[in-house]
């Protein structure tokens, strides 16, 4: 069907892939001079080195651009002082510079119009393309108020688009950090100790005796702190207990690997419960001062055995309570990780409730070894007028449903683009920053109908994803290299601020965040909330209202502050009061009993793959993040792919080689776009396969990654939702193989 919005492909010639299987716990030895090519070797005396903090993932590391004479960046290295890389950066904030100079990135605004009945884009000045959002913006909000317009957004430059929203009078906004990421674990572990988990997430692990990874698979995912925290604890003797249905690289330096039948973790968390308080192995003392709930969790798990968990979860009784044991015999420097990608099977928010839980019993929370106290610095305001009431927003097209939803639900403003689901209140146009919504968000066809519904998007990115194929204008932003952002607060042990300035001039037509949302403003009429000419203005005020200047942080990059808030951990018998409805550490949560939900956790049992199905699980790779970094050049050189890995015992029914290309049909019917290469290995269960998230992109203008591998989001189509705050649990997907070329029509 042809729709008012095609996807638009532009042709661009196919690259051969090159596949380099790499994952290790240490990067070190990886060349730092990636973005040194063929170039003479200069001396650090012979550069610049420049102050930024990293946005090829979250984690935001600081760090220093290194600027040649000629005004080349040969490297990027991590600012010593920054406690959330310590000095050292990961693969891909080194190849971060990859993104600067990729050949493929948007180079000029573009605008959509139709010649000889195709859609083209077409290459148009700031100034035309900035006037035709302002006026689709200013259409919106005289036609159905600007409540009317979303905007979804992702990383730095979703705060300077923020700002404009707030001003503009639109409070719908959605990121999928939050319903695709981990929003069910500030939800559970607020309803237990009455604070989010946050990032980075406060774990002690320097100082842990023991670490538990549910599903969390630090190493693969370089949460960079956490990764070198881990090798310490390693070397230190810690005991690590990793359960994954998959051998992930945590698994393979862990003393006990669980692996768990795929949806069942809920009642091995039970049963470590059960153990923990039936052989009396918890923290008395501390759930005794603490803690409300205990006789109703002790009744409520009574019979929540590890052999009743057995029958569910395939880990036998007597590794239940060996594993339990040794986290009791660690406590309280022990940490049942909160994981972070969380939105797994739609109770979500309970498993995690289970995790804080366990936590709680183990005397963890607030102790060294488990979770510190984090503290932050807060950013003066820059002064402006106070943003304008909006009517209305997200929460108000729920009628109830969600209520622990905290921030923006990325799905449910997707559906209210979408006419046919009668919503109270409609989302007419979108403006997307810096999120590629077409492989991020499960469901695809509901952003696809999303998409065709609006009357206009806006899509700032710095690269021709998936997504720049949806939009009517497209704005070109710099890399991270070449712009400033706001102050990086980060919550830690102790709290500390980083700068990011550029290095050097952006390329091409390109322009930062801060200056595109401003410079929509003031063609709103909301000049006032962008009272300066450059925000290093806005910059130097806040850092001198916080006892330092833009001048002094270019030079040192990080500043940290003593802390206010009191000490990292409980002392001995210290009198605490916890935010939550009672003051204490919930055990039984007053706050999900009020709201009609299950005031403790309770195992659901999730359908499980019918014959010649497998469960469809995905993870992270050391050298991507999601989809932003498989077409970046440094980056694609160490992996250009991902493969679909797949147990000998299953590759020997479907008669499968290694290195064969198969496409992937799920429970739907869907078929991957693109064919991926089989993995054979022991690494995974027989009842699961597993590929790396990020591939299989469909945009041609991506000439490195384009066509590479299969996407997991694609497959996605059976979402299930957390009826607390709508997370989309993306894990019960069940996919079969096809040998044969179903010969389908690349589309979208
Ligand atoms: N199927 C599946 N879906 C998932 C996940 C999964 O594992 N599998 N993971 C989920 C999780 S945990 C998360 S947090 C989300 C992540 O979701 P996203 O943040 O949407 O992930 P990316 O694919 O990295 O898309 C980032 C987009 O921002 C652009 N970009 C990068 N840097 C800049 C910049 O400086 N400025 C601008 N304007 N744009 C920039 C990139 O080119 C890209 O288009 O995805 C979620 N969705
Ligand atoms: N290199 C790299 N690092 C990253 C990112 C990245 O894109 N690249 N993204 C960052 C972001 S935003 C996030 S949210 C985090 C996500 O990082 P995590 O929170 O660690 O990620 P998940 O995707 O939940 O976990 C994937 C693991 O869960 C296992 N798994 C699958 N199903 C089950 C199950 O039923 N039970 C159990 N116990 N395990 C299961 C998989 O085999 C896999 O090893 O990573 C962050 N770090
Ligand atoms: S962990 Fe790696 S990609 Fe993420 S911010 Fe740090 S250096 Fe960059
Ligand atoms: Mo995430």
């Amino acid at each position: 069907m042809k729709t008012r919005r095609d996807f638009i492909k532009i042709s661009a010639a196919g690259v051969g892939a090159v596949s380099l299987g790499l994952s290790s716990l240490n990067w070190k030895g990886m060349s730092p001079l990636y973005a040194a090519g063929g170039q003479e070797p200069v001396s650090d005396e012979e550069m610049t080195a420049h102050s930024t903090y990293c946005e090829v993932c979250f984690w935001k590391c600081a760090g220093w651009t290194y600027v040649d004479r000629k005004g080349s960046i040969r490297k990027i290295i991590g600012n010593d002082n920054d406690p959330h890389c310590n000095g050292r950066l990961c693969p891909r904030g080194t190849g971060g510079v990859g993104m600067y100079n990729d050949d493929d990135r948007l180079k000029t605004p573009l605008i959509r119009q139709t010649v000889g009945g195709k859609q083209v884009f077409r290459k148009a000045s700031w100034e035309e393309a900035l006037d035709l959002v302002a006026s689709k913006m200013k259409a919106v909000a005289d036609k159905h108020g600007p409540e009317a317009f979303a905007l979804f957004n992702h990383g730095s430059p979703g705060s300077h688009f923020k700002h404009l929203f707030h001003a503009y009078g639109s409070g719908n906004e959605g990121e999928p950090a939050w319903a695709q990421c981990r929003g069910p674990r500030e939800v559970g572990f607020a309803a237990t100790f009455g604070s989010w988990v946050g990032s980075p997430e406060p774990t002690d692990i320097r100082d842990t005796n023991c670490l538990v990874l549910i599903g969390s698979h630090i190493g693969e995912n370089m949460h960079n702190g956490q990764v070198q925290e881990m090798s310490t604890a390693i070397d230190r003797g810690a005991t690590i207990i990793t359960v994954d249905p998959r051998l992930s690289t945590a698994a393979s330096k862990s003393k006990y690997w669980l692996p768990i039948k795929p949806a069942t973790d809920m009642a091995l968390l039970l049963s470590w419960i059960h153990v923990l308080i039936y052989e009396n192995l918890y923290d008395k003392d501390y759930i005794a001062q603490y803690a409300m709930g205990f006789d109703e969790l002790k009744a409520h798990v009574k019979n929540m055995t590890p052999e009743w968990a057995y029958g569910i979860t395939t880990i036998k009784p007597d590794v239940i309570r060996k594993t339990a044991r040794e986290m009791a015999n660690a406590s309280p420097a022990v940490i049942v990780h909160p994981g972070r990608h969380v939105v797994w099977y739609g109770d979500d928010s309970q498993r995690e409730r289970a995790i804080a839980i366990l936590n709680a019993l183990l005397g963890s929370w607030g102790k060294r070894g488990g979770f510190y106290f984090k503290e932050s610095v807060p950013v003066p305001k820059y002064p402006q007028p106070k943003y304008p009431h909006h009517k209305w927003d997200w929460k108000d097209n729920l009628d109830g449903k969600y209520p622990l939803s905290a921030m923006g639900i990325t799905t449910e403003l997707l559906k209210a683009s979408i006419p046919e689901f009668n919503c109270k209140h409609q989302i007419k146009s979108w403006i997307v920053a810096g999120t590629n919504l077409p492989l991020t968000i499960p469901d695809k066809e509901l952003f696809r109908k999303a998409a065709q519904s609006v009357d206009f998007i806006a899509v700032v990115d710095t690269m021709p994803m998936d997504i720049t194929g949806y939009a009517d204008v497209i704005l070109p932003e710099c890399t991270y290299l070449e712009r400033y952002d706001y102050i990086r607060s980060s919550p830690h042990r102790e709290p500390n601020i980083a700068l990011r300035a550029p290095a050097v001039q952006p390329k091409y037509e390109t322009k930062p965040a801060w200056w595109i949302a401003k410079q929509l403003g003031e063609r709103l009429g909301l000049g006032a909330y962008f009272n300066y000419n450059d925000i290093e203005e806005v910059l130097d005020w806040q850092l001198k209202k916080m006892g330092t200047s833009l001048e002094e942080m270019k030079r040192i990059g990080v500043k940290k502050y003593p802390r206010k808030s009191g000490g990292l951990y409980l002392q001995d018998g210290e009198d605490y009061e916890f935010n939550t409805n009672t003051g204490k550490i919930e055990l039984y949560s007053t706050e999900f009993e009020d709201y009609g939900f299950d005031p403790l956790p309770n195992y659901t049992e999730h359908p499980q793959p019918r014959e010649g199905f497998y469960r469809l699980i995905y993870g992270r790779a050391p050298m991507h993040t999601f989809s932003r970094t498989s077409n970046n050049p440094n980056l694609w050189d160490l992996m250009a792919t991902n493969s679909v890995w797949v147990n000998p015992k299953v590759a020997d029914l479907w008669d499968l080689r290694k290195g064969q290309k198969v496409w992937l049909k799920n429970q739907d019917g869907i078929v991957s776009d693109f064919p991926v290469e089989v993995r054979i290995t022991e690494r995974i269960r027989w009842d699961s396969v597993y590929m790396v998230h990020g591939f299989g992109h469909d945009n041609k203008k991506l000439s490195r990654a384009y066509g590479h591998g299969a996407s997991d989001s694609k497959l996605i189509t059976n979402v299930m939702i957390d009826p607390m705050m709508g997370g989309t649990g993306m894990r019960g997907n069940f996919v079969t193989f096809l040998t044969e070329n179903p010969e389908k029509e690349v589309e979208s």
